[in-house]
């Protein structure tokens, strides 16, 4: 799968991309990651990529041109499984369903706003979808940019080292429609400080630590995440 990032800060993606799951998924060949430069876009000799809101207010606003052009160098004619994604704090909210859903595609376009936004005629005319990653302010698209580019490789098959996308298929998680937490890990020491590790844990007895993670990851999730448990079950 090819991931194509549009933004003013490049060099913003260096850190994300050279470590861990989604660098190994690039040297392994399975991901393309390709950064590209709003400002190569535009034709003005101040390379100007923002200009100010019609009707007043504050703050600058995203010109349509550069990010029009880009879009449409990188892909000359849209093929089906290019998506172009615009990252704005109104999109929808991402979550693992839709990190599912877009790791079908072959390649995903995802624009980074800045400022205080972009033109409203890239999200009506160029964009596919616009995603939100949470009800809080960033500076940018770039971080979610690099939140959606992690969560949707790690869904590739052969990312993780397991080959079958039907294992992944099968396990839900926070965000999917029945999805409850993970239950808690420990590890050595069995005393820390006092803190003892729950005994079923170092008892041996298979049956009765499946039955205590379950019961435990139902109890976090209800004192934590108290919503994913109100949720109607599909499927
Ligand atoms: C909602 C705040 N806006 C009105 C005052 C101004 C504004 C703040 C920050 C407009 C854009 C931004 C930059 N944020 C993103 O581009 C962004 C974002 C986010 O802020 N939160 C969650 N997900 C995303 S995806 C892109």
């Amino acid at each position: 799968m090819t991931f194509h990032v549009l933004t003013i800060f490049p060099g913003f993606f260096r850190g994300p991309f050279e470590h861990g799951v989604v660098a190994r998924a690039a040297q392994s060949g399975r991901i393309r990651l390709c950064v590209h430069n709003l400002r190569d876009w535009t034709t003005d000799k101040h390379r100007t990529v923002d200009d100010r809101p019609f009707g007043g207010g504050e703050g600058m606003v995203l010109k349509p041109e550069p990010i029009f052009r880009a879009v449409e160098a990188i892909w000359p004619e849209r093929q089906p499984g290019q998506r172009v994604i615009l990252l704005t704090p109104q999109g929808r909210l991402f979550n693992h369903a839709v990190a599912r859903r877009l790791a079908q595609e072959r390649e995903l376009l995802l624009i980074c706003g800045r400022y205080e936004g972009v033109d409203e005629r890239v999200a009506e005319h160029l964009a596919d979808e616009e995603l939100s990653i949470g009800d809080y302010v960033l500076s940018g698209g770039e971080l979610a940019a690099c939140v959606v580019i992690d969560a949707v490789a790690r869904l590739i098959p052969g990312v993780l080292g397991n080959e079958d996308s039907a294992t992944q298929e099968s396990f839900a998680a926070p965000g999917d429609e029945l999805g409850i937490l993970d239950y808690p890990q420990y590890t050595r020491p069995a005393d820390f400080r006092g803190w003892k590790v729950p005994e079923v844990l170092l008892s041996g007895h298979h049956e009765e630590i499946r039955r205590w993670r379950r019961q435990a990851a139902l109890a976090k999730t209800a004192r934590l995440r108290p919503e994913l448990l109100e949720k109607p079950v599909p499927r």
